[in-house]
Order: C-alpha cells, then structure tokens, then sequence
C-alpha cells in the first residue's frame, strides 16, 4: 500500500480501539484528532466519511473511509498478515474468530448500553434480543476464558484487542460483575500489559 493510513481518533472514544490495533500490526498511521466539544464530528467534511458522524473512522490510502471498530480491526489484521492476528482464512479458528468479533459488536455493546443507560422496570424480551441479557454475555465470556487464555487458539488476535477493550471499558464505568471477575481481571492485566497496547494509550 503507497500512502498512510489515517485514523480520526478521540483518546476518549472506542477510535483508541481502532489505536491500539494499528499499535499491534506495526502500521504507519496519521491521527486526526476529533474534538466533539467543537463539534468536528458534525461537520460536513467528516459526516461525508461517516454519516453517522461517529469515530472510529479509518482513511486508506485511496480514501476509502472504514467505519465500524470491529471492522476496522478486521480489515488491519488482514492487511498486515505477519502480525498473526486473524487465524487463517476457512480455518475452523477463523470461525470461532469471526464469532468472537461479531459477539463484541452485536452481543457485547448493546447488552452493555442496556445494562449502564437504559433503565426500566419492566421484563426485557430476552428471546427478541440478539444478545439475550447481560448477564448471559458476561457468562458466556467468563466460561470462555477460564477454559483459556485467548478467545481463539493460542495466540492474541483481533478479537481479543475488541473484546478486551469492551470488557476494559466496561470495567472502568463500573458494569457490574466485570471487576468482581478473577478470570476476567487476569484476561485484562494479560491484554492491558502488551506494549501495543502501552504505546496506544500514552497520548
Ligand atoms: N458502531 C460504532 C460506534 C462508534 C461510536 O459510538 N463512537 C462514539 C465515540 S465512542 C462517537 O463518535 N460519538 C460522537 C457522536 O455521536 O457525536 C463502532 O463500533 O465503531
């Protein structure tokens, strides 16, 4: 690829996701800052990259702009193969990879969002919502790594780097049960102490 990639970053935002991951595969990488206090994500320029008017948002090198965190980390696990975070392509691995990526962004975020912002008393329809409740998510997450070190074979891989920054966050807002987690605590202290991810989050 000829050009740099650029991210339009808030170190306050799910764009330091996007960070960290361009940490991990080594990429040369410009950051736009967004200020949403000046209001740069309103502006026409950047909701013609992202209707939205949301970051992450990465630039490649032609002007293709990504949206979307776990697509963007996708897109650079593939882009920089010698990283080995994406198992590879029809491998049983790339399966369970793909589940796990899809899982933070479908099942994860919106259990999430429910669990910290909306309350209500009335019963949620668990059998209508894709990510069934909170606490199945958590569950589920939790019987997974205490079988295992990773979410997919042996080695860190993208969806780690989602995953971990969800549950991170999730942690630092005060979800319930994330803190009180041993295994999820380890699974965190393991992803947090990864130089990438130093190097990301030092401003
Ligand atoms: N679905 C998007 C969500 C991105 C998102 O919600 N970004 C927030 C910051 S964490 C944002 O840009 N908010 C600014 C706004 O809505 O004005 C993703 O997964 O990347």
């Amino acid at each position: 690829m000829d050009g740099r990639l650029k991210l339009y970053h808030n170190p306050r935002s799910r764009a330091a996701i996007a960070r960290w991951m361009l940490e991990e595969v080594g990429a040369e990488y410009d950051l736009v800052q967004v200020d949403f206090e000046a209001g740069d994500s309103a502006k026409p320029e950047f909701l013609a990259l992202n209707p939205l008017g949301k970051i992450p948002v990465l630039v490649l090198a032609d002007g293709t702009a990504v949206s979307e965190t776990p697509a963007i980390l996708a897109y650079l696990a593939d882009l920089y193969p010698d990283a080995g975070l994406a198992p590879a392509i029809g491998s049983s691995e790339r399966g369970s990879y793909y589940r796990w990526l899809f899982f933070g962004g479908s099942c994860f975020e919106p259990a999430l969002a429910m669990e910290l912002m909306i309350k209500t008393s009335e019963p949620l329809p668990v059998r209508s919502l894709g990510w069934s409740s909170f606490d199945r998510v958590i569950d589920t997450l939790e019987t997974t790594l205490s079988q295992r070190d990773v979410l997919v074979g042996s080695h860190v891989t993208a969806a780690d780097v989602y995953i971990g920054a969800q549950l991170n966050w999730a942690r630092m807002f005060g979800a319930p049960r994330i803190a009180d987690s041993a295994v999820i605590s380890a699974y965190l202290e393991r992803l947090t102490a990864r130089p990438a991810y130093q190097r990301a989050m030092s401003g």
